[in-house]
């Protein structure tokens, strides 16, 4: 059976579920969205996903035309109305339909979408062996030019990192600032360990503020070990202890080889295993009801 999805105040089944080919969000990129997961009927730290979304709202001066409450019902209503108690969300706003110029005043009315579905797991093995991944000649945008802080539905400087990295065989791709300092992989936030201090770039770089990434500072911080957000550069993962990745739909990853350099022993690494384990606890109480 097809999913029945949020389309501006309906639930429609996903044949009809059909935007204008004028929307901004298609002809430009206009627009924002959130990924969200909810594990056994909680939606996992909605809020902070909500937050998020209004603020990259803000940010390109898209009014979102309901209430932080009501948006939040509308992803709660599509998990409903699909049985899914875990399920991956997809909820976008975009700034609606409009002429063929940029002019964003031209829209009538922003774009309001929420999907769920069964998520498709990443294979397991990974998360044993570990990640090969590599730093790309495609920076992250400056945050002069789109904010990487803003979640906007152009994502190309992402895309093009990640054809980069399938190109050289491996499975993701880092991204660094226009500086050379380390950002983050094209869908997740990274992190490393050395001497039992974990460390992350600073959002002030130029990253994705990933609620994930959040989640797990504060789950080493709980455990007592430092955590130090901060600038990095590729020779502090070359020589770093252990490194992982984190992201809604990755949760926590380990990265056994960033560009050819093994990472600590080559294996997924004790940090990485006690912290993947916090976050799969916290994930089971920390969330909205559906
Ligand atoms: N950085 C970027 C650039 C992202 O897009 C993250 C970090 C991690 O953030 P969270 O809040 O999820 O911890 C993201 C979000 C997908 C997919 O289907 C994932 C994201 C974006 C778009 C699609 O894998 N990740």
């Amino acid at each position: 059976m097809g999913l029945l999805i949020y389309l501006n105040g309906e639930f429609v089944p996903e044949e009809e579920a059909k935007v204008s080919v004028f929307d901004h969000g298609y002809l430009y990129g206009d627009g924002v969205f959130e990924g969200i997961r909810a594990y056994n009927g909680l939606v996992f730290r909605l809020k902070q996903h909500i937050d998020r979304l209004y603020d990259s709202a803000k940010a390109i001066n898209l009014e979102i035309p309901y209430t932080r409450d009501k948006m939040s019902q509308v992803v709660c209503e599509t998990c409903r109305r699909n049985n899914l108690r875990d399920a991956y969300i997809r909820l976008v706003v975009s700034r609606g339909k409009g002429d063929l110029g940029l002019d964003p005043r031209k829209c009538e009315a922003p774009t309001v979408v929420c999907m769920a579905s069964s998520i498709t797991l990443y294979p397991q093995e990974l998360y044993k062996t570990g990640l090969d991944v590599i730093t790309v000649p495609t920076r992250r945008n400056i945050a002069e030019g789109v904010n990487p802080r803003i979640k906007s539905l152009n994502y190309l400087n992402n895309i093009m990192a990640k054809m980069e990295a399938a190109i050289a065989g491996v499975e993701e791709a880092i991204l660094l600032t226009q500086e050379g300092y380390v950002a983050e992989c094209t869908g997740d936030n990274i992190f490393m360990a050395r001497d039992g201090v974990v460390k992350t770039p600073a959002t002030h770089l130029g990253m994705l503020q990933g609620v994930t990434r959040d989640a797990v500072i504060e789950l080493a911080r709980k455990r007592g070990i430092r955590v130090e957000e901060t600038v990095l550069t590729r020779y502090d993962f070359f020589t770093a202890d252990e490194c992982w990745l984190t992201g809604t739909a990755a949760e926590l990853i380990p990265v056994v080889k960033i560009d050819n350099r093994v990472i600590g022993d080559g294996r997924p690494g004790p940090i990485f295993a006690a912290l993947l384990e916090d976050y799969r606890e916290l994930v089971k109480d920390d969330g909205a009801e559906i």
